[in-house]
């Protein structure tokens, strides 16, 4: 499988692996049709007081008890693992040997959707957590940059897996940001560890 480490000389040293060709034609068409018919809502954030939607659909499923809380505003209650979805977690974990108990799916709807500059750094993941991210649909631009630094952009395509390594989320941020063009539906499951004590 095509790997990239991202690590090449002209390139700032990024602590994130892309592999572009993660699923085959076949099973990447699968799994995007089982995920537009996830459980998928608008959620709503509260920010410098005001109350917002969140600017994508998002979806949760996990192991019970791993309930998630974002920006201190965002409560996400996993429903159970589909099979798809747990097949998807533990061939992420034979890959990269790292654990998951919940996956975390943003739908962008078009290219008004976006998720701002952040870092994923809910204390329920634990200390650095390894987070990978599965794009299906649409191709869009991924920015990553080092806290103060410059961005680099990718084009997470259709069926490709970035893996944001430990240490990741302490020393970079990134976002999906809007854009003018006409997109389709893009679809994101970030796979991610979390503390809850039960299995
Ligand atoms: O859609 C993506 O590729 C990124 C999603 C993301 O940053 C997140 O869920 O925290």
């Amino acid at each position: 499988m095509q790997q990239l480490n991202l690590f090449p000389q002209s390139a700032p040293v990024l602590p994130v692996t892309y592999y572009p060709d993660f699923l085959e034609r076949q099973q990447v068409s699968e799994l995007y049709q089982h995920c537009l018919k996830l459980e998928w809502q608008q959620n709503y954030i509260r920010m410098v007081g005001k109350t917002m939607p969140v600017p994508r659909l998002e979806c949760i499923y996990g192991d019970q008890g791993c309930n998630y809380l974002y920006s201190n505003s965002v409560f996400l209650r996993p429903l159970p693992w589909t099979e798809e979805l747990s097949n998807l977690r533990d061939r992420i974990t034979a890959l990269t040997g790292y654990k998951f108990r919940i996956v975390i799916g943003n739908q962008y709807r078009s290219g008004t959707d976006s998720i701002g500059w952040h870092a994923d750094n809910e204390a329920s993941m634990g200390l650095e957590p390894a987070i990978a991210s599965i794009s299906l649909g649409s191709c869009r631009k991924f920015q990553i940059k080092p806290i103060g630094g410059r961005p680099t952009d990718f084009w997470l395509e259709h069926g490709s897996l970035l893996v944001m390594h430990p240490g990741c989320q302490s020393t970079h941020l990134h976002q999906v940001p809007k854009t003018n063009k006409v997109v389709g539906t893009r679809i994101n499951l970030t796979f991610r560890p979390h503390t809850g004590s039960r299995r």
